[in-house]
C-alpha cells in the first residue's frame, strides 16, 4: 500500500490562488436555475426563522431538530458551498463567520462517524478550498483528530460512534458504507494539513473492508469491526453499502489511487455478474440483491438510494449501463411522480413509500447530462424538479413525504437537501461554468473537493 509520501508526490502541487468560481460564472443563463436558487432561498429562510443555530428545520411544526444533545450546525455547514456556487455572496460570508465563531467540537456527545465525516468534515474542507478561510481548516483538523479513535479496532475498520470529548467508541457492528466512505475527506485533510495519520487510517479501513469480500467478490451488509466477521450476507448497492463503491471510483479519480482502481475493477465484475438484473423482455436494467457468498438472487428491489449508481457508472466510464439504469430510476420515479425509498422492479410494486427528499436521482441526471449533453436529461431533470416542488414544498421550506402514494408530508428536512438536492438541481440547469466538473470530485454529500492542492 502506498505511503502518504508517495501518495502526495503523485498529486499536483501547484497552489491554486483562488478556487472559488469567478463572479462572472455565477450568471445564471437559465430560468430553471433561477427557480432552484429562489427555492433554496425559500427553504434557507425557513431554517433561519425557526431553526437557526440548530441542526435541521422541522418544516411542518416550524421548529428544529438536533441530532445530539447539542447542535453541530449540520444545515449551515452542509448548505454553505451551495450558497457560494449560487452566488449568494453576502449570505455565504455571514454564514461562514457564524460557523467559524460558533461551531465547536469540544462537546461531550457520541456522534456517528460516517454522517459527521461526510456532512461536517466534507463541508468544512470544501468551504476551506472555496474561500481559503483558515478558520474552517482549523475546525476540520480539530474534528478529524477527535474522530480518529474510531479506527482503534483490532481490524482498523471504524466503530460507528465516537465521543468527541472523551474519544470513547461504541457500536462495533458496522457496514461497508460506514467503514469505506471516509477516504475522500480524511485524505484531503492529510493533504491540506500535511499530517498523514488521517489518510493512513481511512485508507486502511477501506482496504480492510475490501479484503473481507467473499470468494465471489461481493461484500455483505453488516460486519463486526472487532472480529472482521460479516453478520449479514445480503449484498446490493443500496443503503449501508452504496457509497463504499462510490468512494472506490472517486478516490481513483480524485487522487489517482491505483489501489482504489484495482478494488473497483474487481468489485464491478462481481456487481455486474450477481447484482445486475437484465429484464430483457422489458428492455430494462436494474441492480438487485444477492447473497454475498453464493450469489443467489435475493430481493428484486431497488430504491431512491440506489439511484446514485448511474453517476458512478458514468464516472467509471460505463456510460451504456449508466444510461439504461438512469431510465430505470426515472421509471421508478414516475410510478407515483416522486420516487419511493424502495421499489420491487420485477413486480412494479412500491415496497417502502417514504421520500426523505433524497438527491441521488438528481445527481445521476446531472452526471448524465454532463457526459452526454443529451437534452433528454435536462428534460428529465425538469420533470423531477416540477414534481419535487409540487409535492414537497411547504410554507417555510421543503418536507419529506411519509408516502409518495398519498403525498402525506412528514416533519423533516435533512441537511442534505441543501448540500445535495438543491445543488445538483442547480448545477444541472445552470451554466457549466458555475463549477468545472473536471476539476472536482463530489464527496457523497455533494461537497465538491478540488483535485488540485490548496496550500495552507
Ligand atoms: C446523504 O447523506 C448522502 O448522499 C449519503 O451517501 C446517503 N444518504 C444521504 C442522501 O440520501
Amino acid at each position: 500500500m502506498k505511503t502518504l509520501l508517495s501518495f502526495l508526490l503523485l498529486l499536483p502541487t501547484i497552489a491554486v490562488a483562488q478556487q472559488r468560481p469567478k463572479q462572472s460564472t455565477h450568471v445564471r443563463t437559465d430560468r430553471l436555475a433561477s427557480e432552484v436558487k429562489a427555492e433554496f432561498q425559500h427553504a434557507w429562510q425557513g431554517y433561519k426563522k425557526y431553526a437557526w443555530g440548530h441542526d435541521d428545520l422541522k418544516p411542518l411544526s416550524k421548529s428544529y431538530h438536533d441530532w445530539y444533545s447539542e447542535p453541530l450546525l449540520m444545515t449551515p455547514v452542509d448548505a454553505l458551498d451551495t450558497m457560494i456556487l449560487m452566488g449568494m455572496d453576502q449570505e455565504a460570508a455571514s454564514v461562514r463567520d457564524y460557523i467559524a465563531i460558533n461551531l465547536s467540537f469540544d462537546k461531550d456527545i457520541s456522534v456517528q462517524n460516517f454522517e459527521v465525516t461526510i456532512r461536517l468534515l466534507g463541508g468544512l474542507l470544501t468551504n476551506y478550498q472555496l474561500t481559503k478561510d483558515k478558520r474552517l481548516l482549523t475546525l476540520a483538523n480539530d474534528l478529524g483528530k477527535r474522530l480518529l479513535p474510531v479506527f482503534n479496532s483490532p481490524t482498523g475498520m471504524p466503530y460507528r460512534y465516537v465521543n468527541l470529548k472523551t474519544g470513547a467508541v461504541r457500536d462495533p457492528v458496522s457496514n461497508p458504507a460506514e467503514t469505506g466512505t471516509l477516504l475522500i475527506e480524511f485524505a484531503t485533510l492529510s493533504k491540506l494539513t500535511g499530517n498523514p495519520v488521517f489518510y493512513d487510517k481511512a485508507k486502511r479501513a477501506l482496504v480492510e473492508t475490501f479484503k473481507r469480500r467473499s470468494s465471489i467478490g461481493l461484500v455483505g451488509e453488516w460486519i463486526n469491526v472487532e472480529t472482521g466477521q460479516w453478520t449479514n450476507s445480503d449484498s446490493h448497492i443500496s443503503g449501508a453499502i452504496d457509497s463504499y463503491y462510490e468512494y472506490l471510483v472517486k478516490c481513483w479519480v480524485l487522487f489517482g489511487d491505483r489501489d482504489c482502481k484495482r478494488m473497483w475493477d474487481e468489485s464491478i465484475v462481481a456487481i455486474n455478474k450477481y447484482l445486475k438484473d437484465d429484464l430483457s423482455q422489458r428492455n430494462e436494467l436494474w441492480y438487485g440483491h444477492a447473497d454475498m457468498n453464493t450469489g443467489k438472487r435475493g430481493a428484486t428491489t431497488y430504491g431512491a438510494l440506489d439511484a446514485f449508481f448511474p453517476a458512478v457508472l458514468a464516472l467509471s466510464g460505463d456510460l451504456a449501463k449508466a444510461k439504461l439504469l438512469q431510465d430505470s430510476s426515472f421509471k421508478m420515479w414516475q410510478q407515483a411522480d416522486i420516487e419511493p425509498e424502495e421499489y420491487n422492479y420485477r413486480e412494479n410494486k412500491i415496497t417502502s413509500p417514504g421520500y426523505p427528499l433524497r438527491p441521488e436521482i438528481v445527481e445521476s441526471t446531472y452526471y448524465l447530462y454532463h457526459y452526454t449533453k443529451d437534452p433528454r436529461y435536462f428534460r428529465m431533470g425538469e420533470q423531477l424538479w416540477r414534481d419535487f416542488v409540487k409535492y414537497c414544498r411547504t410554507d417555510e421550506g421543503y418536507a419529506a413525504l411519509k408516502s409518495v402514494v398519498t403525498k402525506e408530508k412528514s416533519d423533516s428536512m435533512q441537511s442534505f437537501v441543501f448540500a445535495e438536492t438543491f445543488k445538483y438541481f442547480y448545477l444541472l440547469f445552470a451554466s457549466p461554468k458555475t463549477l468545472n466538473f473536471d476539476q472536482v470530485v463530489f464527496n457523497t454529500e455533494a461537497h465538491p473537493v478540488f483535485k488540485r492542492l490548496v496550500r495552507k
